[in-house]
């Protein structure tokens, strides 16, 4: 089988934040399963959606992967539960670890348990940011815009603040 290539999003505000991203990101990649092709910056996020929460760090990672879209699901699902994230009380609220699939190739996936690509990673400037430093060339498979078209075209209400982290 050959190799999907998978952006995911990476996200915490919990803890030692940043640690956190790094430890997932070290988490899945050092198995014989997948491996990292490309890592963004940290970023320093304001929460969206749910804004009554503290800020996140964020970050994008490009991987190899030999698993199957259902199967990096499940393993980045045990990965936030080893983090210490346990069920959620409130949607889009605080979390540990939080590891989002972006894009798996230019595959459409439509399933009650994963959406590929993410629903709302063409609104949310702390995905395009961090997919920008990766790959800003890249296309939506569905919106045909790259990441870079997109982050600079992001409407006005969805202008959330995000800084690169020193
Ligand atoms: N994740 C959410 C909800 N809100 N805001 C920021 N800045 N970063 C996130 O990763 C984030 C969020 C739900 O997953
Ligand atoms: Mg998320």
């Amino acid at each position: 089988m050959l190799p999907h290539i998978a952006y995911i999003g990476v996200g915490s505000n919990l803890g030692d934040k940043a640690e956190n991203c790094l430890r997932g990101i070290r988490a899945l990649t050092s198995g014989e399963h997948s491996r990292l092709t490309g890592r963004s910056k940290l970023y320093r996020t304001e929460p969206v959606d749910y804004q009554d929460q503290d800020w996140f760090v964020n970050a994008v990672i490009r991987i190899e992967t030999r698993l199957t879209p259902f199967e990096l699901l499940e393993m980045l699902q045990g990965l936030q539960r080893n983090a210490g994230r346990i069920q959620d009380t409130v949607r889009f609220g605080p979390r540990v670890l939080d590891m989002d699939i972006l894009l798996i190739d230019d595959e459409i996936i439509d399933q009650p348990m994963l959406t590929v690509p993410h629903p709302r990673m063409h609104l949310r400037r702390f995905v395009l940011q961090p997919l920008c430093d990766i790959d800003p060339m890249l296309r939506h498979p569905v919106l045909h815009q790259t990441v870079q078209y997109l982050r600079d075209h992001l409407p006005d209400d969805e202008n959330q603040g995000v800084w690169e982290l020193p």
